[in-house]
């Protein structure tokens, strides 16, 4: 990967001094700011200006307690988090994400993502995150219910639809955004559908929002693919993961021709080498929140890898729709090696530095996660457009903006790439070009 420039070098050091031990997070900053190199020496204003120190610096972060009752009385606190990043484009958009993992550096990294992720979708959205340490794992409805109405009458006071979005991420679907919703009318007396998306269709929500993340992913995977004049049709796929993500990429893939042979979940991983069986995994996921294990009790010709490593199932494309920093430098170079032409990250930074090394070097076409999955947050920037003109749009309508979303940010990254000498290095396509209309739009903004 490209060395820092001598100038960007000390701001990352103070990036480090300034937030310590929040690797995460600051992973996420270097692996931008190696890209800006030659943007620093075309816009020395950026410099003058001081807009990398401005954009590393959350413009508010708020940290909250969180305590709720369990079914049977048992008193439990958390810690809820709502990182307010960058507002030069729009107001904040991000998902919250309820998983026992999450802290500030968490919260930070996806944050900052978040803040080039929603610029490259062309959408009037700025960069935020949120969540809590709170593990959904094994709770009930009411006890979820609790927890999401005790988040909310803190979190209600920083929301608006034109000040702070929020949406679903990991632990967080259509289930707590209702109940979100719901605490959220309770306390102002205030049916404000723009205040959150991913909403159910009868209440606000707008077809695709579900399927988008994943759709996109795909998307951004064929177009990619049709570069190298090339397509899913009769490719071997996995895909981490068999959350939302998960499966809707899943779902894409197939509908393109594609044949996905396994997916996963934090406990195992389920090889079905005559191609997934996408309805039982809904119903197992999505209907009755079971383990990816169960689907070895139904279809016993499918084997279940207990603690196993998805990516020494050799494919040709590779989804990560997991997690951060779940294919390492050891694992990309089995995925070369077994024959894998395309990655495309349906998660937030799944690859480690070491991890992204080997694909650049590789010269496969990899999709980076602020590029591959911003079809998520750019669907919601369309649930907010349908709430804004109290319309709603037609699933095939939905779909085909989603893909000609996906299909520009592909593009813009593609060019931006060669115009900085690095042709299909999405990489550095998608952090120049994500960065570029922040910087302008903070430059214009004055000293603020
Ligand atoms: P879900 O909660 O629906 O699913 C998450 C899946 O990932 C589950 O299978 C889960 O397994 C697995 N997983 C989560 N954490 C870990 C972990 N620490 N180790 C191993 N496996 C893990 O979340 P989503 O599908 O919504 O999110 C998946 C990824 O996609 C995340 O990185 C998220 O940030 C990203 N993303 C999501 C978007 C969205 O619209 N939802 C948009 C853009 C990106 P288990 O059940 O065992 O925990
Ligand atoms: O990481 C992401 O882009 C999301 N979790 C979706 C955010 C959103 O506001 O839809």
């Amino acid at each position: 990967m490209a060395k820092l420039d001598e100038k960007i070098s000390g701001i990352y050091q103070d990036v480090l001094k300034r937030n310590p031990g929040e690797t995460e997070f600051h992973q996420a900053v270097l692996e931008v700011l190696e890209s800006l190199g030659p943007v620093v020496v075309k816009h020395p204003q950026y410099l003058e200006r001081k807009i990398i120190e401005r954009i590393c610096e959350p413009e508010r972060q708020i940290i909250f307690r969180v305590p709720w009752q369990d079914d049977k009385g048992k008193v439990h606190i958390n810690r809820g988090f709502r990182v307010e990043f960058n507002s030069s484009l729009g107001p904040y958009k991000g998902g919250l994400r309820f998983h026992p993992s999450v802290y500030l550096g968490i919260i930070k990294f996806l944050g900052f993502e978040q803040i080039f992720k929603n610029s490259l979708t062309g959408m009037p959205i700025g960069g935020g995150k949120g969540g809590s340490d709170f593990d959904p794992k094994g709770k009930s409805d009411d006890e979820v219910m609790r927890f999401c109405q005790s988040f909310m009458t803190e979190l209600y006071r920083h929301l608006g639809e034109h000040t702070d979005v929020p949406a679903g991420d990991i632990g967080v679907g259509g289930r707590e955004i209702g109940y979100m919703f719901g605490q959220y009318k309770r306390i102002t007396n205030r049916y404000e559908p723009g205040v959150l998306t991913g909403k159910g269709l009868t209440w606000g929500g707008s077809l695709v929002r579900t399927e988008a993340t994943g759709y996109g992913a795909t998307f951004f995977i064929d177009e990619a693919l049709k570069v190298r004049k090339d397509s899913f049709d009769g490719k071997v796929c996995t895909v981490s993961g068999s959350g939302n993500v998960a499966i809707y990429t899943i779902e894409k893939i197939h509908q393109l021709g594609g044949k996905c042979v396994a997916c996963s979940d934090s406990n195992g991983v389920i090889y079905d080498e005559k191609g997934l069986d996408l309805e039982l995994i809904k119903q197992l996921k999505e209907v009755e929140r079971r383990r990816i294990e169960d689907y070895a009790a139904t279809h016993k010709h499918a084997k279940y890898i207990a603690k196993g490593n998805i990516w020494e199932i050799p494919c040709q494309v590779a989804m990560p729709s997991a997690t951060q920093n779940e294919i390492n430098g050891k694992d990309a170079a089995t995925l070369v090696k077994n024959g894998c032409i395309a990655v495309g990250e349906g998660a937030n930074m799944p690859t480690t530095p070491e991890g992204v090394k080997v694909f650049l070097d590789a010269k496969i076409a990899y999709g980076p996660g602020k590029a591959a999955n911003a079809g998520g947050v750019a669907t919601s920037a369309l649930e907010m457009q349908q709430n804004a003109g109290r319309d709603s749009w037609t699933f095939e309508y939905t779909e085909k903006k989603l893909q000609d979303i996906m299909c520009n940010i592909h593009n813009n990254c593609y060019e931006t790439s060669e115009e900085y000498g690095a042709p299909g290095n999405y990489v550095l396509g998608a952090n120049i070009c994500g960065f570029i209309k922040v910087a302008n739009a903070m430059v214009a903004h004055g000293l603020i």
